[in-house]
């Protein structure tokens, strides 16, 4: 097959960088521009799943052979514009693109256009996709955009990593403590760290852009300042170049009083110049973003973690939330930059339930009437950043109840990637059916006569449909690593290529996902495919059920893996004897009114819901009801049997999982094969723990016994 791409400008100004450079003897390569990644891409992707060689030509003048595929934009390539004009791509926006089939004289041809270089890059990913999962492609007419605007990693450089070597979830620079990108800190680099670019980060780059991620705050929110040194800007301005091609833009989590950091002299501030209204502080915001601009023209802001867990904020100099992200936002707006400033906020001060303090410290900014005749005091180019959930990353969670309180506030979604509470480098967990769940969500939002809105699941209030926001962002905390396979455990390159699809079109079914990635990662067999894409539907389900199951929040140890229902810590909030209160009468946390009414900060619809023992969904339970062990389920069954059921029925599936991949060996290689069987192995048991030590210790509260169809508990 012959790929066309037209006027590569081997001028673009991709760079900023002069002496870019990769490691000695790479074997990726550093491309100038997107169309030249497009290019190389079909090249690659073509020969290899064709098995043939591919000709790449740069004119689509002369005769076109039959099969060829024409890449580009209506600028760059004539043919481009002759088959896909302008008005055709009108609707599709920046980063869309247009997959056609047309015939010139007796060719086929396909043609993948965007109205820009990135949009002509992410066509023809989406093009590879379909030949390498065997759909048709003689008939295309294929028009897609992305339904949110920023596609956004947070990569926790130094915590919850489970995917590198020595990837201990504590580390920091310059370690290889499992991280993606090594960054010098100070001292002379060994050779490998930034500027110098690893074959690994362009490997990412391609996997992001494969599935249209197009932003990376690139260090931990518990922030090191070191990453707002010159030192340190210069090697993010190098990663920023290379991966600039694949569209993806940097961001820096900072720490709110870095203007204070020595490191900074002779420009510091004390800490009576953080007042988010002075000069001084703004200034010093201003000065950082255009040092970081200079070398990093389309940099995209700050990912700001403040007053949570330990951090400095603007609550530690008189201010509120509100004050902190409009001060530091006003200092970057004119540089174009977005701050995206977490929620995750749990103050014991604020109220009993720690589920309900974000609310309570954001929800009455976005109230707050304004000079200009406006509502809601948040800066536009500021985004609040909630994680999915009210507690923290669980398996499962009710959707955050800020999801729909906050119309005047961009808000973006936070999801976890890396599977810090879902079985980190060892379960296999396909965490797609979760967010499905939480994106797909009715969040029963009205406006402000009460009247429901129509668009209003979460996933309309993140892609700004319900509540009319026209900037859009969905985070997800990257599971990357320096593993060879990146993720660590093969399965969770799942729920990178899950939380890219999902992010580009969060409509998109996660089974539908997971086939893609099936056929694109292991096999197109169809029973191949059936059988590992049924074990990844029902692996999520499955965990909840061994770990949590019925609602009941974090019980987890401290490393957050396994399970430890009977501890308390030093504070309240982390011991997961706060979540499950245990006692006599039952279990749960009473979250309806009788207890913290947390179901009162959701709206109507779903406060009636949640509140009432009769009306919540089973599976929040005890997320919102202390429950009597005798209490009535569903199934016909007393609580008490139906939650040993439930942890059993958890073990049962990951058993049937080690079985179900043990029957694939002869359609799997070896090396991959055995690689997951050792995982399903550790899981299996681990779950088996997670089961014993769970349903021993509520049974000594319960006084019941373990009833004999909950199987074989050992
Ligand atoms: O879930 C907790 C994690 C911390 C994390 C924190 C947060 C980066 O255990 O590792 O800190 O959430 O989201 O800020």
């Amino acid at each position: 097959s012959t790929v066309i791409v037209e006027n590569v400008d081997e001028n673009k100004v991709y760079r900023h960088t002069a002496d870019l450079s990769m490691e000695p003897g790479s074997t990726e390569k550093l491309v100038e521009s997107s169309l030249e990644a497009a290019r190389d891409e079909l090249e690659r992707g073509l020969g290899t799943l064709l098995d043939q060689p591919v000709t790449v030509r740069a004119t689509s003048g002369g005769d076109i052979p039959d099969g060829s595929v024409i890449v580009g934009t209506p600028d760059s390539s004539p043919a481009v514009a002759q088959f896909v004009p302008a008005g055709d791509l009108a609707s599709v926006g920046d980063e869309g693109y247009v997959v056609r089939s047309v015939s010139k004289g007796r060719s086929n041809v396909t043609v993948i256009a965007g109205n820009t270089e990135l949009g002509a890059l992410y066509g023809t990913f989406a093009f590879l996709r379909l030949i390498q999962t065997q759909r048709p492609v003689q008939n295309l007419n294929i028009s897609e955009s992305p339904k949110i605007k920023r596609r956004v990693l947070n990569n926790w450089d130094t915590e919850r990593l489970y995917a590198g070597n020595n990837a201990t979830g504590t580390g920091g620079l310059n370690g290889e403590n499992g991280q993606i990108f090594d960054f010098a800190a100070t001292g002379a680099s060994a050779g490998r760290n930034l500027p110098v670019i690893l074959d690994r980060y362009i490997v990412a780059a391609r996997a992001m852009a494969s599935v249209g991620v197009n932003g990376i705050t690139i260090n931990n929110v518990n922030a090191d300042n070191a990453y707002l040194t010159t030192r340190n800007i210069a090697q993010e301005a190098a990663l920023a170049d290379a991966l600039r091609p694949y569209g993806i833009k940097l961001a820096v989590s900072i720490r709110y009083t870095a203007p204070t950091d020595s490191r900074f002299a002779p420009d510091t501030l004390t800490n009576s110049q953080l007042d988010p209204y002075s000069p001084a502080f703004r200034g010093w915001w201003t000065r950082k973003a255009q040092q970081i601009q200079a070398s990093i023209p389309d940099f995209m802001g700050f990912t700001v973690k403040a007053n949570s867990e330990g951090q400095p904020g603007p609550q530690d100099f008189g201010y509120d939330h509100g004050d902190g992200a409009n001060g530091i936002a006003a200092a970057v707006a004119p540089l174009g930059m977005t701050i995206f400033w977490r929620t995750f906020v749990y103050n014991a001060e604020v109220d009993n339930d720690r589920l309900k303090r974000a609310y309570l410290e954001f929800g009455y900014i976005d109230d707050e009437p304004q000079p200009d005749g406006t509502t809601g005091r948040i800066a536009d180019n500021v985004f609040l950043q909630t994680k999915n959930g009210p507690l923290d990353f669980q398996a499962r969670e009710p959707f955050h109840p800020m999801f729909g309180r906050m119309e005047n506030t961009n808000q973006a979604i936070e999801l976890q990637i890396t599977q810090e509470y879902t079985g980190q480098n060892k379960m296999l967990t396909y965490l797609a059916p979760m967010w499905e769940e939480v994106l797909k969500s009715d969040t029963y939002a009205t406006d402000t006569d009460g009247k429901l809105l129509k668009n209003r699941l979460v996933g309309n209030i993140v892609d700004g449909t319900a509540q009319h926001h026209p900037d859009t962002a969905i985070v997800g905390v990257a599971n990357l690593g320096n593993a060879e396979n990146l993720t660590g455990h093969h399965f969770s390159q799942a729920n990178l290529f899950a939380f890219g699809r999902q992010a580009w079109d969060w409509t998109l079914k996660s089974e539908d996902i997971a086939k893609d990635w099936t056929r694109m990662t292991w096999s197109n067999d169809g029973h191949v495919v059936s059988t590992i894409v049924k074990m990844m539907m029902g692996s999520r389900e499955a965990l909840v059920s061994y770990q949590t199951p019925l609602g009941i929040g974090h019980q987890f140890t401290g490393n957050h893996y396994g399970p430890n229902p009977a501890e308390w810590t030093t504070r309240d909030d982390w011991s997961p004897v706060y979540y499950n209160k245990a006692d006599s009468a039952g279990l749960g946390f009473d979250r309806s009114p009788t207890g913290s009414n947390l179901a009162a900060q959701y709206f109507p619809t779903l406060e009636r819901q949640y509140g009432n023992i009769d009306t919540v969904p089973e599976n929040l339970m005890m997320w919102f009801h202390h429950v009597p062990w005798d209490h009535t389920m569903k199934s016909g069954r007393t609580f008490w049997d139906e939650l040993v059921y439930r942890y059993q029925m958890g073990v049962q599936y990951v058993t049937w999982m080690r079985e179900a991949w043990d029957s694939l060996q002869p359609h799997i290689d070896a090396r991959r094969f055995g690689e997951v069987r050792a995982k399903l192995a550790t899981h299996e048991v681990d779950a088996g723990t997670w089961r014993d030590t769970s349903v021993n210790y509520w049974k000594e509260f319960s006084g019941r016994d373990i009833p004999v169809d909950g199987g074989p508990l050992s």
